[in-house]
């Protein structure tokens, strides 16, 4: 459970290496680590600080419905996909404004680039919701987790529906071992905004229950972990759902899990927090199809976390 989360942390403080990283931030990191969460407990969202479900949902629903295009989320007010989309505009020739070269980290040092920024940001986010040749140009992310998910490309150009085949495999031979979606697609690599940091996942049957692992290549331990948990673990319900399956655990194995420099505070707060009671999840079950839910289907009952922790993304 959470706890598994928070000594992920407390390992990290203490033996992770001081690395440094594509984002120029710095990093404690360590290479290779597995949490378990048993999905019957409850749902794991963090209570020792506050994770805004209505964000994992919308971005679930995103990579579902097989969007690639940052509008869906700006529509469902959720920013945090909006950087690597930023990043593209500001990139190409058909942004004037200002210079906005680094604006990561020059937005967290320096008050007056902080409010040039959040200004070009608030015209390029209106640009992505009103002008559709601008968001087709520069609201999409390219080949990100929808695009891979339910819409993989091989060399014969033809489409292969990982997800569709996935519920597929595991309605008809749940004991199969190939119960797999992969993200990580060599040959689109090199023209992402960023390559999936959650490489792979395998969906596992027994006893009735669906369980999930995932590997995550790269993990951003405080900011994105959180999201990261209760957006798979969301997942596993979805897809139990769809094939008439009770929940079993979420694994969730890492690659480099690290600490960015900038959040060790943050960290050291959510630490000395106690953990609260699992909240639990409802999912309408009037939806005949997964492709069809919305974010009003989900609940969320007996949240109370503590609140929120304030920290700067990498870009
Ligand atoms: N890049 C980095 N550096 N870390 C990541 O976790 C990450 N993601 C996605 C893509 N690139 C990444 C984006 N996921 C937040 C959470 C998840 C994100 C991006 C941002 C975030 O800022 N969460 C805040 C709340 C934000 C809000 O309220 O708008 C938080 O406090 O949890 C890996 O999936």
């Amino acid at each position: 459970g959470e706890q598994a989360y928070l000594d992920l942390c407390t390992h990290i403080l203490n033996t992770g290496t001081k690395k440094e990283d594509r984002t120029n931030t710095g990093t404690y990191s360590v290479f290779g680590h597995q949490m378990r969460f048993d999905l019957q407990q409850g749902f794991p969202l963090l209570t020792t600080k506050k994770v805004p479900f209505r964000l994992v949902a919308s971005e679930l629903l995103w990579f579902i419905k097989g969007d690639t295009n940052i509008r869906y989320l700006l529509q469902n007010n959720n920013n945090i996909w909006n950087e690597w989309a930023f990043k593209k505009w500001i990139e190409s020739a058909e942004y004037h404004g200002p210079d906005m070269n680094d604006f990561g980290n020059r937005s967290q040092t320096d008050e007056h680039f902080k409010k040039q920024y959040d200004h070009q940001m608030e015209i390029f986010k209106k640009k992505i919701l009103e002008d559709d040749a601008f968001a087709t140009k520069f609201g999409d992310l390219g080949s990100v987790y929808g695009k891979q998910w339910r819409d993989w490309r091989t060399s014969r150009n033809e489409t292969i529906d990982q997800l569709k085949d996935v519920i597929h495999s595991i309605q008809t031979k749940p004991d199969s071992r190939r119960h797999i979606v992969s993200a990580w697609n060599p040959e689109d690599i090199p023209t992402m905004a960023l390559p999936p940091c959650h490489t792979l996942f395998q969906f596992y049957v027994a006893e009735g229950k669906l369980s999930c692992q995932l590997y995550q290549r790269s993990a951003d331990v405080f900011l994105g972990v959180p999201f990261n948990i209760a957006s798979y673990a969301l997942l596993t319900h979805i897809i139990a759902h769809e094939c008439d399956l009770e929940v079993g655990e979420f694994v969730h194995t890492f690659g480099d899990a690290h600490i960015y420099s900038n959040h060790i505070e943050q960290v050291k707060t959510q630490l000395g927090r106690d953990i609260r009671t699992m909240p639990k999840l409802q999912i309408n079950k009037e939806k005949e199809s997964i492709f069809d839910l919305e974010l009003s289907d989900f609940e969320i009952i007996g949240y109370n976390p503590h609140p929120t922790i304030k920290a700067p993304i990498a870009v």
